[in-house]
Formats: structure tokens, sequence, C-alpha cells
């Protein structure tokens, strides 16, 4: 089935801080960095000295989302936290930060961390795209960032974007706090978003709802996958 089929299919869920409703033919799943570089050992994440198993909790429940989302046709953004080989668009503040065992560009078990096209940079592969979906790289934390996104969901039409993705607190923050800027409803599915700090992620889906839903609204899994009618 294609949203862009149907009538009208609405998806409704109880989320905080209130209801949320969208058509689904103008709503976009956005999948927010679900690298191998961020979730499996080797990679950038564990370089930085994380716990990667964190992640590894949201893999099941975004694979789930992601199933919903292509059986109701929605448009499917993945984005790769990744820079260009020779690290020109890699601000050096962005390299040089902290004390990390390898640094942005360094071989690392799963090639060149964080670089475009190396083995550790793909989505993993309980995600991987399929023909039609949107891959995009971010040299940012934000997908909004030198993507080109914005053009891409206008062209479609989109107005609500749900999100899924790690981590909670940067990337997948951000960049609801970018399209919320751009004027997008945003609603994030907390089963499918992990952090490697489980308090930061419990912080950042308050604070997305605080206020009203001052950058969005939050929801479980299981409203999003019993809502359309
Ligand atoms: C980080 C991300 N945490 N995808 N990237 O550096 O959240």
């Amino acid at each position: 089935m294609s949203a862009s089929e149907t009538t009208l299919m609405t998806l409704r869920v109880r989320a905080r801080p209130g209801p949320f409703a969208c058509d689904l033919r103008n709503t976009a799943l956005v999948l927010i960095d679900m690298q191998r570089d961020f979730i499996e050992p080797g990679g950038f994440g564990e370089t930085l000295g994380n716990d990667v198993g964190q992640l590894a909790q949201a893999v099941e429940p975004a694979a789930r989302l992601l199933a919903w989302a292509r059986t109701y046709g929605l448009l499917v953004v993945h984005t790769r936290e990744s820079h260009a080989p020779d690290l020109s668009d890699c601000p050096p503040a962005k390299r040089c930060r902290g004390e990390p065992s390898l640094r942005i560009g360094d071989m690392g078990p799963m090639g060149r961390v964080l670089v475009r096209g190396e083995p550790g940079n793909a989505i993993i592969d309980a995600l991987q795209p399929i023909a039609g979906e949107v891959e995009l790289d971010k040299p940012g934390k934000g997908a909004f960032y030198d993507t080109g996104l914005q053009e891409i969901l206008q062209r479609r039409a989109i107005t609500h974007l749900i999100f899924g993705g790690v981590t909670t607190e940067v990337c997948v923050q951000t960049s609801m706090r970018e399209a919320n800027d751009r004027g997008y409803d945003c609603l994030l599915v907390e089963e499918a978003t992990a952090s490697y700090f489980p308090y930061f992620k419990q912080a950042t889906l308050e604070m997305i709802a605080a206020q009203g839903g001052i950058v969005g609204w939050t929801c479980k899994l299981d409203a999003v996958l019993r809502g359309v009618s």
C-alpha cells in the first residue's frame, strides 16, 4: 500500500504532551544514524569510551517501526553521520575534541572512522535501506545541516516527521530541533531511540515534550503500530 494511493489514512496516537495526529500522505519516517560506527563494537562510539550495548536496545523497535512505515508507504529517510574521505567537511574542532582512542578519519577495525563508504559507516544490517528510500550523509549532528533534507521533504509535501535513531540527546534531538524550527510537527518513538547514557535519553524525552511540546511529541512504539485508521 502506498500512502499517496489512499484517500486518507490518519495516524492518531496517545503521546506526550498530548494526542498527536498526522495524515500519512504528508508524513515521513526519519531514522537517524543507525550505523555500525555507533552501534557495533570497534566503531566511533566505542572509541569515545561508550558502552555500545546501550544502543542495541533500539534496533529491534526501530526495525518494527521501519516495517510499519513501509507497510503504509511512508517516505523513509535514513541518515548517516559521515565525512568525505579528505575530511574537508569535518571541522578541526570536531575532529580534535576529546580524547578518543581513534579520531574521525583514523583507521579502525571497521575502516576509517566516520568516513563515507567505509564498512563502519554503513547502516546496520537490520535496518538496511531499500530502493526508493532516501539515504543522507550528514557532516553535522543535525539532519538538515548541509544535506538538502528540507528540499527533499518540501518536494514531497511532508509536514510531519516520525523519528527514531541514535543517539537520543545528540543527533536525534538536534535533528528534531532543526525540524521544529522549520515548521515540522515531530514525533519521537521512545523505544526506537537510545543513548549511551540512559538518563540522557530520559531527560531528552522530557525536554522534547515539556512546555506543551516545545520540540515535539514522544510516544510508545505500540501506539504507532496500532494507531492508523
Ligand atoms: C554522536 C549521533 N553521538 N549520531 N552522534 O556523536 O548522535
